[in-house]
């Protein structure tokens, strides 16, 4: 038996978000965003063509019920800019009263709400008008995240202002995952500047409210692993870190901007611009995220470059700089593709332990998404053992970084309510509850929703492997 040895108010919960759950994608005014915008117009990119249907939005008494009855004491949402500002200048009382709801309904099942302001989505507007390269959304944004602050900061005690930033960049500019869907490293790098700043005018927003709570950012963090010790790839790691998480982690918790990527972009001309005052931003010491949030799910196994890229014409991302490693023999979870290393949660949270001040984090996500659990029914129950593994061995790396003291205060799973992955949308299942879209999207507790339940209940799991 393992026994946590956690703080007392310890987070044990879950995250989703507005656009993978909410569905009501026009109802009570709120406006298109870039998703329903994309998801209109190239609907064959999302998996089955299907939309997001979980129906939160009509639906959020029962889930939060289910959350109360998992033994949970917080959840993490987040608010579409689209429904509670659909034009980016008039707030919208149907948006307000929903996001009210959802906070009230919480609070009264005694779940602590963590509101975030941005999971990737914005209005359909601020998208054609540049996105995140353009000063006229950076300020809308500012406008957004203060009017939430504003409207529910008397209750919500943590705010987040992004999740997973870096997604946004790499996601629009650099993979081809979300819209615009263009390939360039300049337009990525001024995107992440501006996200940044962004960022940190909403934090600025917050602090001159006086609202005495807390404000952070939910940042995924992929411990890079270099191949081998040969300079190289070690070198090849260190700009994983630089391009993937330095540049929002040391502005946020250090008042740093890595200044070798600056290098980078001037010797490789894609340098971004960078605005009058932006870098008294990043210095100010006030400004400094209150918590992070750490999204885990595997680690950067990270190599340098087998060939010479296309100097002459080539549209160069950071791929450019470093190659992701396949490594022999790992272990994978083949619906998602991606590697399941539970001691990456130690390595992230030893990373800020010991070299961003011991900030104080939880883990904002971690889970497993599988295809066609469906297969896996036993007398009408979908049969996870795959999931509890998971969630244990996970759990087990956390504690020993609690133990060798990570300043760790909390551990919520992506999502304990299957939901609507983006392009993958229904395709891989997240949940310790399944959502039976062939059944009204009845809501059917897995086995792993009774090994979280009694996790909590005991703060102690049944694991004695050696963590080496
Ligand atoms: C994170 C996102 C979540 C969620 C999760 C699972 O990156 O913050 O929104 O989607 O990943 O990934 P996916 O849905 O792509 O399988």
């Amino acid at each position: 038996m393992l026994k946590f040895d956690f703080k007392k108010n310890f987070l044990w919960g879950s995250a989703f978000s507005g656009p993978q759950t909410e569905g009501a994608f026009f109802e009570d005014g709120k406006a298109s965003s870039n998703w329903d915008y994309w998801f209109k117009k190239e609907k064959y990119r999302f998996f089955n063509e299907q939309p997001c249907r979980n129906d939160f939005y009509h639906r959020y008494e029962e889930d939060i019920l289910i959350a109360k009855n998992l033994n949970f004491n917080s959840l993490r949402t987040s608010i579409q800019w689209s429904r509670l500002i659909p034009d980016g200048k008039t707030v919208n009382p149907k948006g307000v009263e929903f996001y009210n709801n959802v906070i009230n309904t919480m609070l009264a099942n005694n779940i602590k709400p963590i509101i975030n302001l941005f999971h990737f989505d914005m209005p359909t507007w601020a998208q054609e008008n540049g996105g995140w390269l353009s000063l006229e959304v950076v300020d809308a944004f500012t406008f957004f995240a203060k009017t939430c602050f504003e409207l529910f900061g008397d209750r919500v005690e943590m705010f987040t202002t992004f999740n997973e930033p870096i997604v946004v960049v790499e996601g629009s500019y650099w993979y081809d995952w979300h819209i615009p869907n263009e390939i360039s490293m300049q337009d990525g790098m001024q995107a992440q500047w501006n996200i940044l700043i962004a960022h940190l005018r909403a934090v600025k927003a917050y602090r001159e409210l006086k609202l005495d709570r807390q404000i952070g950012c939910l940042l995924n963090i992929s411990p890079s692993i270099a191949r081998s010790k040969n300079p190289a790839d070690q070198e090849a790691a260190y700009y994983h870190d630089l391009f993937t998480l330095n540049c929002f982690l040391d502005p946020m918790v250090k008042n740093t901007y890595p200044e070798d990527l600056i290098k980078l972009a001037k010797k490789h001309n894609f340098m971004w611009t960078i605005n009058p005052g932006d870098e008294a931003l990043i210095a100010d010491e006030s400004l400094r995220v209150d918590f992070l949030g750490l999204n885990y799910y595997q680690p950067a196994r990270v190599k340098c470059l087998d060939y010479l890229p296309n100097f002459a014409n080539g549209a160069i991302t950071p791929h450019y700089f470093y190659q992701p490693y396949d490594m022999p023999g790992r272990k994978i979870n083949p619906y998602r593709g991606w590697e399941i290393f539970p001691k990456g949660i130690y390595l992230a949270l030893m990373n800020l332990k010991n070299n961003y001040n011991n900030i104080p984090v939880y883990i904002s996500e971690n889970g497993m998404g599988v295809e066609n659990e469906e297969r896996f029914i036993k007398d009408g129950v979908i049969d996870d053992q795959y999931r509890i593994n998971f969630v244990k061995e996970h759990l087990a790396w956390m504690q020993k970084a609690i133990s060798e003291g990570a300043n760790c205060f909390g551990y919520h799973s992506w999502a304990y309510i299957d939901n609507w992955s983006w392009m993958n949308a229904y395709k891989n299942r997240y949940g310790f509850v399944q959502l039976d879209l062939d059944n009204n999207g009845q809501r059917v507790l897995k086995k792993s929703a009774e090994f979280i339940q009694t996790t909590i209940a005991n703060q102690a799991i049944n694991y004695d492997e050696e963590l080496i």
